[in-house]
This record gives C-alpha cells, structure tokens and sequence, in this order.
C-alpha cells in the first residue's frame, strides 16, 4: 500500500497559551519543541522521539500563573492534531499497547482509536514537582490529549519509585502504543478496522 505522509498542524490562541503544533505521524522522531517548561520539553521529546512522531510544538503560555494552562492545552492541541493526522483512520491498526521500563519504573499504555474518549489513569508520584513541572500535570495532560484526539486511553503504573523515571516511562508508553495504533494493517485492503464500519464515535 502506498504511504502518505499523515501531517497536520494546530495553532490555537486563548487569553491563556499560544500554541502552534505540527505533527507528522510517519516521521522519524525529529523535533522542536519550546514550551517554556524544560521538564515537560522533555517528556515531548520522549514521546516524539520514541513514537518515530516528527513534532514541531511552540507553547507561549502564562507560566507567570503556573505551568497549568501551557501543559493542559499543549494537550488539548496535541490530541487535536493527532485527530486530524489519522484523518478516516482507514487501514490503520486503531489499537496499539506497550509496556515501557525505565530503570525501576514499569509503565502500560494501552491506546483505542475508536473515536470516544475514555481516560484511565493508575499512577503514583511522591514529589509535587519535576523541575518547574507540577506531578499532577501528567494527568492533565493525557487527560486533554485522550478526550481531544477522541481516543481510549490508559496508563497504568506497574512498578516505579523514581517520580522522573515514572514520568518520562509513560511519555515513551504513549508514544511507542500510539505509534502501533497509527500502523498501517495492509491485510485491511484500506478498510476501516471497526466491526459498525467506523471508527468516528
Ligand atoms: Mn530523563
């Protein structure tokens, strides 16, 4: 089958964040990334770099605040764009899982395509902070990405004691399963993998 490249881009400005994202699922995992939070530069680039994702993402956000909006509506902007990208989700494998170790940490993604969202979260932090970045906001981050790419999502912490390892495990989850879930399936003849025909909601 042939193979398109899969890129789109988002810029998205509130009161809050000025966000422009570009993301090419068929990349090879380089990036610029600039969200004025170093901690959370590096979780992206864990997540493009592993996810073979190209990923050109600047955040201006009010981080005179809090790092809150920047992370949370990076989210909401990467899981637009990843929306946009996989199009009609034709021939693509929609499911995708990976269970990531990093050191002492244990981390399962587990990734549906389907076109609802659904957020399932099991993991501990001990520190309130990563550098600047709050613990919390890995949440909120796929959380935002779930509900706007309209995908299922899961993250669930095996083991793990390190809150960077923790972290940076399930950026690295995430994008290896939704790395497998954009696969093209070449058995699927360019049909949708969906028993309803669709993969929209
Ligand atoms: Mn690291």
């Amino acid at each position: 089958m042939e193979m398109e490249q899969r890129i789109a881009t988002t810029n998205r400005v509130t009161k809050e964040t000025d966000i422009a994202l570009t993301l090419n699922l068929d990349g090879s995992g380089v990036n610029h990334i600039d969200t004025g939070v170093g901690f959370f530069n590096h979780m992206l680039d864990g997540f493009a770099r592993h996810g073979l994702f190209d990923l050109d993402v600047v955040v201006k956000g009010d981080l005179d605040v809090d790092t809150h909006h920047s992370i949370e509506d990076c989210g909401i902007v990467l899981g637009e764009t990843i929306a946009k990208a996989v199009g009609d989700k034709k021939a693509i494998k929609r499911y995708g899982s990976f269970i990531l170790p990093m050191d002492e940490a244990l981390i399962l993604c587990a990734v549906d395509l389907c076109g609802r969202p659904y957020f399932s979260y099991d993991v501990q932090f001990t520190d309130p902070k990563m550098g600047e970045m709050d613990t919390t906001m890995v949440q909120e981050f796929f959380y935002a990405v779930s509900y706007s790419a309209a995908m299922n999502l899961h993250l669930k912490q095996i083991s793990g004691r390190n809150d960077h390892h923790i972290a940076e495990a399930c950026f690295k989850a995430f994008g290896k399963a939704l790395d497998a879930a954009t696969m093209y399936e070449e058995r699927l003849n360019g049909t949708v993998w969906s028993t309803k025909g669709t993969l929209g909601t």
